[in-house]
């Protein structure tokens, strides 16, 4: 079976997030089969010269020894479609690539997860630990020994400082800044610009204006 870095990939959804991931990709001179989107694409150019599929099945006709898939759905909070067609996929056998993006800075002592994205300007530090399917925005600060769950989505310049960790489906808005050692339970979300100086509890909001009491 091919190597990771060599499998052809298969991108799944056609909107902005997918266009972020196929810029990194053709960069990154990958091979991408398809893109497979309900909605027209050829309004974007950087889809072009790509096959555009319009089912979710018609990935079926790529074997998983074959392909690796690239799941480019965005993750807003309380959005459960990036997970649901993952899941569906990694059913059937397939993989998950890892995206990072070259002028991300990632220490080499951090671990990044299957599926896990990475974009350009991100800095991630020693200690870090990213789990599966979490999607690292442009800009984006982790410093050192935080640990960002599953299914998370680290929105465009936000800063989690040291020892920070999030669990599952956390969601931390643009420029917002999360102190050290916080806890950012299951389904919370912090809204873009916010300052978290208290841990928050599972499926709880942080709205700009004001930090989360304990
Ligand atoms: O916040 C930032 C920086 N980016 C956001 C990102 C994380 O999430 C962005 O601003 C958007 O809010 C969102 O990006 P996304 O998901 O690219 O949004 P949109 O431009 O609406 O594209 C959604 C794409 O998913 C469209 O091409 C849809 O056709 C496609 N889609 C929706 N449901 C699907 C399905 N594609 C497949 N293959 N299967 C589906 O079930």
């Amino acid at each position: 079976m091919n190597s990771s870095e060599s499998k052809s990939l298969v991108v799944i959804g056609g909107g902005g997030h997918a266009s972020v991931l196929v810029d990194i990709l053709r960069s990154q001179q990958r091979e991408i089969l398809a893109i497979v989107s309900p909605e027209n694409i050829s309004q974007r150019r950087i889809f072009s010269g790509i096959t555009h599929l319009k089912n979710d099945d018609d990935i079926l006709r790529f074997s998983p020894d074959s392909v690796n898939l690239v799941n480019g759905v965005g993750m807003l909070p309380k959005s459960g479609l990036k997970r649901k067609l993952n899941e569906y996929f990694l059913s059937l056998g397939y993989t998950f690539e890892t995206v990072i993006s070259d002028s991300a800075q990632v220490s080499s002592f951090a671990e990044i997860e299957q599926g896990a994205q990475v974009f350009s300007g991100a800095i991630i530090q020693a200690g870090v630990v990213i789990d599966a399917h979490t999607i690292i925005n442009s800009g984006v600060i982790i410093e050192h020994d935080c640990h960002i769950g599953e299914y998370n989505h680290i929105a465009p310049k936000a800063t989690l400082c040291g020892q920070v960790t999030t669990h599952s489906n956390v969601y931390v808005g643009a420029n917002a800044t999360v102190i050290q050692n916080i806890t950012l339970e299951q389904g919370s979300i912090v809204g873009a610009g916010a300052i978290v100086t208290k841990n928050i509890s599972s499926e709880q909001i942080c709205y700009p204006s004001r930090s989360v009491l304990k």
